[in-house]
């Protein structure tokens, strides 16, 4: 059957957060997308256990600048995982594959340096609608999506951590 809304998963199959610390990072831009994802990702992290005072949100100007507070965050704090919350949606120049490329490629090597969950919750769209319904419309809420897949990083990670 085809997936339709992405953010369905099973609430059981989800680590409990209690004690893991997890910063959010959210984009300025597109903020009716990513203030809606934020606010899925903070309430699926309280919905599974993370207290309040190990949630950490930030802001950045946009979605390039995940990168830099992802690398800031983890070589100066010690959060369990970050989840970077973006949207960028293609307009009419080539912008849009030069923040794309270099937040998937920036993310992924701030995770490798550190060793740590780095979140990749950025939609890539080419309109708008298909960014809100992403955001908590018929797609779901990537936002969501962000929240347990950090749980279950975290949870991995500490399940290695074993000498
Ligand atoms: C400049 C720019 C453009 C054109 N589009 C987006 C977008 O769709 N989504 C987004 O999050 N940010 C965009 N930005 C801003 C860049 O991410 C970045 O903030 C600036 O280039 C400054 O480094």
């Amino acid at each position: 059957m085809k997936k339709t809304n992405l953010s369905d998963y099973d609430p059981m199959a989800v680590p409990d957060g209690k004690g893991y610390r997890i910063a959010v990072v959210a984009a300025e831009w597109n903020p009716e997308v990513t203030n809606a994802m934020l606010n899925g990702a903070v309430d699926t992290l309280r919905e599974h256990g993370v207290e309040e005072d190990n949630i950490y949100v930030y802001r950045v100007p946009g979605t390039f600048e995940l990168t830099t507070a992802a690398e800031q965050l983890l070589s100066r704090t010690k959060v369990d995982a970050v989840i970077c919350i973006g949207c960028v949606i293609q307009g009419e120049t080539r912008h849009f594959e030069f923040i794309c490329q270099a937040v998937s490629q920036g993310l992924t090597n701030v995770a490798i340096k550190h060793g740590r969950p780095v979140i990749f919750s950025v939609l890539t769209c080419d309109t708008m609608q298909q960014a809100l319904d992403r955001a908590g419309g018929k797609h779901g809420n990537k936002g969501v999506e962000g929240a347990i897949t950090a749980l279950k990083m975290v949870a991995l990670d500490h399940s290695i951590d074993f000498d």
